[in-house]
């Protein structure tokens, strides 16, 4: 029978193939570290796109060598294949499959979003504007303004985004959340810092000349921290001068 003289190469050769894919997927350090509730969601999903494709890459591979191996033609050969047509169960198979994993990566994927955009009753909200080329972000009162994001672990954090001239985008990779900042609307992104540290705001959209330079800092601080950097802030703003100047063109000394 033919299954006793391929099952062995196979199983060895998918052993072989399965290894390395498997290894170069979890030895390489892909992704940077988590530091907020979004990036472990997003992350999850993620592994399992990763694993599918293992797996699929594997079985396709192991197939086309295996075959290109077995089944060449001998040297001289010119005649032409055996005529093979069509299998139903094979394309039943190859349809289903493809069929599920997509299904699942939908839904998967719909209820990542919603638990990553779903909205806290405590949240702290911050009024960001992007402009050539850079950001500047104000807090609650509007009296506050900072040329970094400052933000207490924990809590979370919603930034309602508006531009000054072109499209620009938030970038936080350790969030793993981005969100356009389109002139004319006001856009939202929203994430629950879950770290402590300091982070990079990356504008991930094409945005001019500066725009490669456009990046700040998001710092996650300790509760305690954030309260002492804001009272801070606001005791700044009041010493300094009035009028007050307007949310998003304040630029303090960095503590
Ligand atoms: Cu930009």
């Amino acid at each position: 029978m033919l299954r006793s003289r391929h099952t062995i190469p196979l199983i060895i050769l998918t052993i072989v193939i399965g290894g390395l894919t498997a290894a170069t997927a979890v030895l390489i350090d892909w992704i940077p570290i988590q530091a907020a509730e979004q990036a472990e969601r997003v992350d999850s999903l993620m592994w399992f796109v990763v694993w599918a494709s293992v797996a699929i890459f594997t079985l396709v591979t192991v197939v086309l060598i295996y075959s290109a191996w077995r089944f060449r033609a001998a040297p001289g050969d010119e005649s032409d294949g055996p005529p093979v047509h069509g299998n139903t169960k094979l394309e039943i198979v190859w349809t289903l499959v493809p069929t599920v994993l997509l299904a699942v990566m939908a839904v998967w994927a719909y209820l990542v979003l919603s638990d990553n955009e779903a909205l806290a009753q405590d949240r702290l909200v911050v009024d960001v504007t992007a402009e050539q080329f850079a950001w500047s972000f104000a807090y609650p009162g509007g009296e506050v303004g900072s040329g970094d994001l400052r933000v207490p672990v924990g809590r979370q954090v919603e930034l309602r985004m508006r531009s000054k001239d072109v499209i620009h985008n938030f970038y936080v990779v350790e969030f793993r959340v981005k969100q356009d900042v389109v002139p004319g609307i006001t856009t939202r992104v929203v994430f629950d810092p879950n770290r402590v540290g300091t982070y990079q705001v990356i504008c991930a959209e094409l945005c001019g000349v500066g725009h490669a330079i456009m990046r700040t800092r998001v710092v996650v601080m300790e509760p305690d921290d954030y309260e002492d950097w804001l009272a801070d802030a606001e005791t700044q703003v009041a010493d300094q001068a009035s009028p007050a100047p307007a949310p998003g063109t304040t630029e303090p000394a960095q503590p």
